[in-house]
């Protein structure tokens, strides 16, 4: 099954490693076929290259546009020689058959990322190059194809020998051209879905739509496709996954090297797939109070202390105080740029990553010289996605990301059940707890005070374990103090029965925002009522799980 290589058709866009395969066709006296500045560079490494404009009897035009989509070309690429009638057909056409195609497509990705406008980002959109690539996956039964620079050795070695690829190898060089083929109209695709958007003539009109429409509708609005279609380039393999066990890898956008993923690392050791978890949760809590400042501390994904203050060390004080038990080993996400004051009181507290948007150049110094293990990360843009992906056992499920940009989102609409409206304090906790809630996990009740969490009950698979734990973490973790008295709550959901407010309202909060809705809101209610405390709902629930 092994094809010697006879005839070579090589169109590369980057040059680099070309060298070897140069010196293997001079050494087999192969015949190559090239476009414009590869047979340039082949020629100048003393191959003996036939201009593909001689094959196919036209010149490049259209500004490179066309080079070798042509029937000379691909009639080479696609006939299969181990089929007779092929075989015939090209010789009654005065064609020779190709036995390897090398190419490199034009540099999509790399074009977008420079910042290149739009007409110059559309001229390296590759169509011939594609076009040769997957003639010859196709034709894998005759001919091998190669797009990854890293299997030019190979190529070579198996020029000069004189032996070819099996059939087995040309095969999975087809697969691999495939994958290639399809990552890189992915991206285009990626690319065409930000730039241009849906037209309203494309758009269903409301008033006519049927059910199925609507959904349809609904379906194209959340850019299913974008999701499905999109491609991730290997940013680096981390040490372990989750546990030492499990393989693990960071993939990022490939054409646009911002956000979380890309944040730049000023120090400490290699980030960990369990670092980049948690500090993607912290740096997302932050944002959620932008623009006042704020500090979350974060462990496994769930805030043990955030908090918002006029000065970003204050910030973090506050923050730390709420669980300096669980804070250790955990993770530091502030939303304005570190200070001094700020790195200072971080200093103590074994911290395992820290990500900011910038740090004063004597905070910086501080942490990378006093804290020599601390990943210090920078990311100067707030979070942006706007969908989430989950993988689910053969199949995915597909979000808006939750932002605290409901209806009920904004105070002005919570519905006051019990009580005394809340003064101007309480109302700024019982706005600040309700954003706070949001990053917690569900059944999340949170506690604060004075703009901070004071205790946070999280992950429990009902609501009166999280009432419960939350009271606890407010009046054991602060030498004595009973900070849960006086303090404001907030439930990411609503109350199904009256026990959890009762167990908040036996610990002395004097108001509780909830979204409401349950069946038995009114059981509820009235326990607020008999304590004459205040409560509002909000008719938005926050789960995060
Ligand atoms: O503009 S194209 O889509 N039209 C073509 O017919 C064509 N043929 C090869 N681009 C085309 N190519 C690409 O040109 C190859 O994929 C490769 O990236 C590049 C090599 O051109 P040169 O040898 O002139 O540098």
């Amino acid at each position: 099954s092994r094809r010697p290589i006879h005839r070579a058709l090589v169109s590369v866009f980057h040059k680099e490693g070309i060298e070897v395969l140069a010196q293997a066709f001079v050494q087999a006296g192969t015949e190559v076929v090239s476009t414009g500045s590869t047979a340039q560079k082949l020629a100048q490494l003393g191959v003996q290259v036939t201009p593909v404009e001689q094959v196919t009897g036209f010149p490049e035009s259209l500004d490179g546009r066309v080079k070798t989509l042509d029937p000379h070309v691909h009639a080479g690429i696609l006939a299969d020689m181990t089929n007779s009638e092929h075989a015939q057909q090209l010789e009654q056409l005065g064609i020779k058959p190709f036995d390897l195609v090398v190419v490199n497509l034009y540099p999509f990705a790399d074009t977008v990322r420079s910042g290149a406008d739009e007409a110059a980002t559309i001229e390296k959109i590759d169509i011939g190059g594609p076009s040769m690539v997957r003639g010859a996956a196709k034709n894998s039964a005759t001919v091998a194809v190669i797009t990854d620079p890293k299997d030019y050795a190979l190529v070579a070695e198996r020029v000069t020998e004189g032996t070819g690829f099996t059939l087995e190898e040309r095969r999975y060089l087809a697969a691999k051209a495939f994958a290639h083929t399809a990552a890189y109209d992915a991206t285009i695709t990626q690319w065409t879905e930000r730039q241009w958007q849906r037209p309203d003539s494309f758009t269903l009109q409301a008033a006519a739509t049927t059910d199925a429409q609507e959904h349809d509708d609904q379906a194209q609005s959340l850019q299913f496709a974008q999701t499905y279609t999109r491609t991730w380039d290997l940013a680096h393999v981390l040490r372990y996954g989750e546990n030492p066990h499990q393989q693990a890898a960071l993939y990022i956008d490939p054409l646009h090297r911002q956000g979380f993923a890309h944040a730049e690392q000023l120090g400490g050791k290699p980030m960990s797939y369990n670092n980049y978890v948690d500090a993607d949760a912290a740096w997302r809590a932050v944002w959620d109070f932008a623009p006042s400042i704020a500090v979350a501390v974060v462990k496994h994904n769930n805030p043990c202390g955030l908090a918002v203050a006029d000065d970003v060390a204050t910030a973090h004080k506050k923050a730390h105080a709420c669980d300096p038990v669980s804070a250790y080993g955990g993770v530091i996400a502030a939303n304005t740029t570190v200070t001094l004051a700020m790195a200072e009181s971080v200093r103590p507290i074994f911290t395992e990553v820290i990500v900011a948007p910038d740090y004063e150049p004597e905070a910086l110094e501080l942490l990378q010289t006093k804290k020599k293990n601390l990943r210090i990360l920078k990311v100067q843009e707030p979070p942006m996605s706007s969908r989430q992906i989950r993988q689910i056992d053969g199949g995915l499920l597909v979000q808006d990301t939750d932002l605290i940009n409901a209806l009920g989102d904004d105070p002005s609409s919570w519905k006051l059940v019990s009580g005394q409206p809340a003064d101007e304090q309480t109302m700024k906790d019982l706005q600040f707890a309700w954003r706070a809630v949001r990053c917690v996990k569900s059944n999340a009740i949170l506690l604060a005070h004075d703009q901070a969490t004071v205790g946070i009950g999280m992950g429990q698979v009902n609501r009166v374990d999280s009432c419960n734990l939350s009271v606890e973490r407010a009046n054991t973790l602060a030498d004595g103090l009973e900070r849960a008295r006086g303090a404001v709550a907030a439930s990411d959901a609503f109350f199904p029965f009256a026990d959890g407010p009762q167990i908040l309202i036996n610990a002395g909060v004097k108001a509780i925002v909830q979204p409401g809705g349950s069946i038995r809101d009114e059981e509820v209610i009235e326990a607020a009522q008999a304590a004459g405390i205040t409560m509002y709902v909000t008719g938005t629930r926050h789960f995060f799980h």
